[in-house]
């Protein structure tokens, strides 16, 4: 298929862009870090969703290599920002698996001499219900370079709460369909209220994603949520336009 071909040849092009997204302190009332988002340019079709092309690389086997230089470029990126500052990457569940990562991982803080307390990495349930023990094992691991761990997109997959406490997590990030639906429907307020707080008595941070409304910030801030991202703060931009951003909210 066209789009394979396409793909192959941008990895070996490195013909990617990785976009930022801040994410905002409630506690600090400041950008405390930046989500990493890939942008693939086809020359033909313009901007390619990754919700598109990422599956598509975890079936050619492409994601391995595609993730690693997903992970260089943010950690390359993120040391030049000021030492507060973390830098969030999405690991898909099949690169999470491979037997590179934590090698990968190690190498890119070497190279790059970013902190692994600056860096995070966004895992989601799937990678957590396919095989706990070697997960954990995975986990650890990184845990053990400093880096912090992140359950994306809480409350989207099929993993039962006893997860949470199981899988040395530091974050959980609410899942944007619950924040879209906060202060509209019924019920989902009660959900984003109870994850919070699950959140905290686990000791972990929680992050809600996808904010697009004055009315959510105040509803999370109330609930105390810990931090926010989404459109009402930016969209995510490119790394020319991240010094900008953290003038204008530090
Ligand atoms: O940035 P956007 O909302 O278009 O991303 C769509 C999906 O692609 C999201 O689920 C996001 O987590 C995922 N995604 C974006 N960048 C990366 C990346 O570098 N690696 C992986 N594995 N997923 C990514
Ligand atoms: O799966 P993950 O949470 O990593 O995906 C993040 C995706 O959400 C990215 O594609 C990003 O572009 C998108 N995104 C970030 N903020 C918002 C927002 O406020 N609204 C919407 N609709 N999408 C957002
Ligand atoms: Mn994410
Ligand atoms: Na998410």
């Amino acid at each position: 298929r066209l789009l394979e071909r396409d793909l192959r040849q941008a990895v070996a092009d490195e013909s990617f862009e990785v976009y930022y997204q801040p994410i905002y302190s409630l506690a600090a009332e400041r950008v405390c870090g930046f989500e990493a988002l890939l942008r693939w340019n086809h020359p033909e079709r313009g901007f390619i969703s990754p919700a598109e092309f990422i599956p598509i690389a975890e079936e050619m086997g492409l994601i391995v290599p595609l993730g690693e230089w997903v992970l260089a470029r943010a950690c390359a990126d993120a040391v030049r920002w000021p030492d507060g500052l973390k830098i969030a990457v999405n690991v898909s569940a099949v690169q999470f698996t491979s037997a590179s990562l934590v090698t990968a991982v190690r190498e890119a803080l070497r190279s790059t001499g970013l902190p692994g307390r600056r860096l995070e990495l966004e895992i989601t349930e799937s990678v957590l219900v396919a095989n706990p023990g070697v997960t954990t094992a995975i986990l650890h691991s990184l845990k053990g370079l400093g880096v912090r761990v992140s359950m994306d997109d809480f409350g989207t997959g099929y993993s039962s709460l006893s997860y949470l406490r199981s899988f040395p997590f530091d974050k959980i990030k609410i899942d944007q369909s619950f924040v879209r639906d906060l202060c509209e429907e019924d019920g989902t307020d009660f959900i984003v209220r109870a994850v919070i707080g699950l959140g905290a008595s686990l000791g972990m941070t929680t992050t809600a994603e996808g904010v697009e409304t004055e009315a959510q910030l105040l509803r999370l801030r109330a609930e105390g949520c810990d931090e926010v991202q989404g459109y009402l703060f930016s969209r995510p931009v490119p790394i020319g336009q991240v010094a900008g951003l953290i003038a204008r909210w530090n």
